[in-house]
């Protein structure tokens, strides 16, 4: 019996130590088997030397030491000076300026703030690797990147790399409220505990600022966007200064959410009128407080004036005078004033997509030098494809920052697998034709075009208290490519995808590719069995969870008919000349190419054009044929999807293996759902039969319009 119960203990005990919930992240630091790579590391973990003392440095010794010992079964040791038995050299620039040659020097002053560099360094005829910083956390990503190669087993210690970040602000924005909802999440609740603070510090702070660092996002918005105004009290600037402490070493800084009403709601005033001496009086205030606490604050976010949120125009000033009074209040302490560009209401034009246009061209130039404007990726609203904002190239006078959304509100919450990198390199590397002809959307970001200096991307957290924290296993790689494209628009999806596979599931090279392929192919699925060639905003009302093309009534913006205006001659919103005319927010050369439906790209048609069903598209097809292959096309690949992963049995540990199936299993009766729903709605109008080509959609139209769901998560609370 006892013999019995020690086998059992000991099994269930090999199994709890193999058993993979997705904690540990890209952070998983698999055992190098690799002998070559082993030979290469292991006498560097064992003469590691740091130049120099920093509460990041002791980061990094953690780091190493968990590193240490997942990879190679040992502790990193510690050489006790520079010489002997170092082998390992990390500090600042300046740390180690009397063995750098000038050489490397200039190279490291010129990384800038956040770059590092990795190479070797001669003394006295022997050489020593050495990961250089001009500051304490240009160290630290210098390390992750290091961690990262062994584990990519792309590291070789004669190659020298210098690396810095293209954008100054790499940011998670969390949806996160006081009372740990989340508006939009799918990964439970916030994992910010607001009711325990400051006295209770959970763990979990420390592992989520490790995964910040890791991937390089160095700033993050703790609060929603549709804010509280009680987070600007005293008590909770309190329970946000344990958060800021927390996160300094690891290079991050906290930014909060600041709801224009809070000189009424808190400060008792009667007015939060941007002009009045008393509201300026308070901003200046609180600001200094919250410097008080927080020494190095990042400042704030607002969303003014958008969905119902109190702003500006409610005294009849724009967004430059609102934005300004926050702005100068920041100013004396550095910080940084984010004012978001998602504005609409229902006077402005009869246009959605034309509102941020109309509102922030001509007050362009107006903002203070501290103020980001933050746009979202396209015009709507993070819909699963959209061209990019006509704001990047229309303003040229103001700082602008990019918004994409990592939590998959339209993209299959947590219920779907969908890679969302493709989609932002699709935006970044879109070409604006302004400032000048060869201009494009990363550049206006980065400042290569634009010449700001400040600079933002902004991604909306998908973080939750998951024990995964993501919900969906696969989402944690859009949180990871969201920080590396952040950190470099340049590396492509693929290269993304690749880092974090290998990082994830180790070095499985069948494993590996066929991941990828999943991966690289998913959002294009997405698109199609959703909102194939322009379609948009047509899923379910206020959860958004599933199609909804049928949706109407209340306000119309918030609609689908609104934005696919189908009827008995065709389907697609006007946004031409002889419609809404939104193209002309565009550059010319642009705007003339895709007003002719013929020129602009077929994934964009809908977008901007009501087009006829019988309208011949390049495949020789008519648009309703190709709708429907779209439709088919979509769920064909989320099939295939589902059989790959399949095909990957053994060489995934069960627990993550059974979880990604079970969600590939629903993603394909979504994808059936959305394809049937939104093939048999189109076709009251379309009035066609369905391709020959494509499995014909089945069900019941009036029982797909039926469907409730009012549990669905991430609902937007009422505020
Ligand atoms: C929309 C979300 C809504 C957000 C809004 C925003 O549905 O919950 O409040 O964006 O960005 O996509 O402010």
């Amino acid at each position: 019996m006892k013999f019995l119960f020690s086998i059992c203990l000991f099994i269930c005990l090999s199994f709890s130590s193999f058993a993979k919930d997705g904690y540990e992240l890209w952070l998983d630091y698999s055992p190098v088997e690799n002998a070559e790579m082993k030979a290469q590391i292991t006498p560097l973990f064992s003469g590691i030397f740091f130049f120099g003392e920093s509460p990041t440095y002791e980061v990094i010794r953690k780091e190493l030491e968990i590193a240490g010992q997942k990879m190679l079964g040992k502790s990193p040791v510690y050489s006790p000076d520079r010489l002997g038995s170092a082998s390992l050299w990390l500090g600042t620039r300046e740390q180690l300026s009397q063995v750098l040659s000038l050489d490397q020097q200039v190279k490291i002053k010129d990384l800038g703030e956040d770059g590092f560099w990795i190479g070797k360094i001669e003394v006295n005829g022997k050489s020593y690797l050495s990961i250089v910083g001009n500051r304490p956390v240009g160290v630290l990503y210098g390390a992750f990147h290091w961690l990262k190669s062994i584990q990519t087993e792309t590291f070789d210690q004669n190659t020298e790399i210098a690396d810095n970040p293209k954008v100054k602000l790499r940011m998670l924005n969390h949806w996160d409220n006081l009372d740990r909802t989340v508006e939009r999440g799918y990964a439970g609740f916030s994992i910010w505990d607001w009711h325990k603070l400051p006295g209770y510090v959970d763990p979990r702070y420390t592992d989520y600022a490790r995964a910040n660092a890791s991937i390089g996002i160095n700033a993050v918005s703790l609060t929603n966007v549709n804010a509280n105004a009680l987070i600007l009290t005293t008590d909770f600037m309190k329970k946000a200064k344990v958060l800021a402490d927390l996160f300094r070493p690891y290079g991050i800084k906290v930014f909060l959410t600041a709801r224009f009403s809070a000189p009424i709601e808190i400060g008792k005033l009667k007015t939060a009128d941007p002009l009045d001496p008393e509201v300026i009086e308070f901003w200046k205030r609180k600001t200094d407080e919250m410097y008080s606490f927080i020494p190095d604050f990042g400042g704030f976010v607002v969303k003014a004036n958008s969905e119902g949120q109190p702003g500006p125009h409610e005294y009849k000033r724009n967004h430059a005078e609102g934005a300004n009074v926050l702005a100068d209040a920041l100013a004396p302490h550095g910080g940084i004033l984010i004012w978001r560009a998602f504005v609409y209401s229902h006077e402005v034009d009869e246009d959605r997509h034309k509102q941020a246009n109309l509102e922030f061209e001509p007050i362009d130039g107006k903002f203070r030098d501290n103020v980001i404007i933050q746009v979202k990726n396209g015009a709507i609203d993070f819909m699963p494809r959209e061209p990019f904002h006509p704001l990047f190239g229309a303003v040229k006078n103001t700082n602008l920052g990019m918004e994409f959304q990592i939590t998959q509100e339209y993209l299959g919450q947590a219920t779907q697998w969908v890679y969302l990198a493709p989609m932002w390199e699709e935006v970044l590397k879109s070409k604006t034709y302004r400032p000048a002809p060869t201009s494009t959307v990363a550049g206006i970001i980065d400042g290569t075009d634009s010449g700001q200096k400040l600079t933002l991307m902004a991604g909306v957290s998908n973080i939750g208290t998951e024990r995964n924290w993501t919900g969906h296993l696969m989402a944690q790689s859009n949180w990871f490519a969201f920080g590396r494209q952040a950190w470099d628009h340049m590396l492509t999806s693929e290269q993304i995808a690749d880092e974090w596979v290998k990082l994830t599931f180790g070095q499985k090279p069948e494993a590996i590719a066929k991941i990828k392929d999943i991966m690289l192919e998913s959002h294009e699925a997405a698109v199609n069995y959703m909102m194939p060639l322009g379609l948009h905003h047509i899923m379910g009302r206020s959860h958004h969870y599933g199609p909804g093309p049928w949706v109407e009534g209340g306000r119309a913006d918030w609609t689908a008919l609104y934005y696919h205006r189908a009827d008995s001659l065709g389907i697609g919103f006007d946004r031409t000349s002889t419609g809404s005319n939104a193209l002309a927010q565009y550059a010319p050369e642009l705007a003339q190419t895709w007003s002719d439906p013929n020129q602009i790209p077929e994934k964009y048609l809908l977008w901007f054009h009501h087009v006829s069903w019988n309208f011949e598209l390049k495949s020789g097809k008519t648009l309703w044929e190709e709708i429907g292959l779209h439709y088919d096309q979509g769920v064909k690949t989320a099939r295939k999807m589902q059989e790959t992963w399949s095909s990957l049995e053994s060489e995934i540990d069960p627990e993550r293996f059974h979880h990604v199936s079970q969600l590939l299993a629903i993603q394909v009766q979504e994808a059936e759902w959305w394809r049937n729903s939104c093939l048999l709605y189109f076709q009251t109008f379309a009035k066609q039969p369905f391709p020959s080509e494509i499995e014909k959609p089945t069900g019941d139209l009036e029982y797909y319009k039926s469907l409730e769901f009012p549990n669905a998560p991430g609902i937007r609370p009422r505020w």
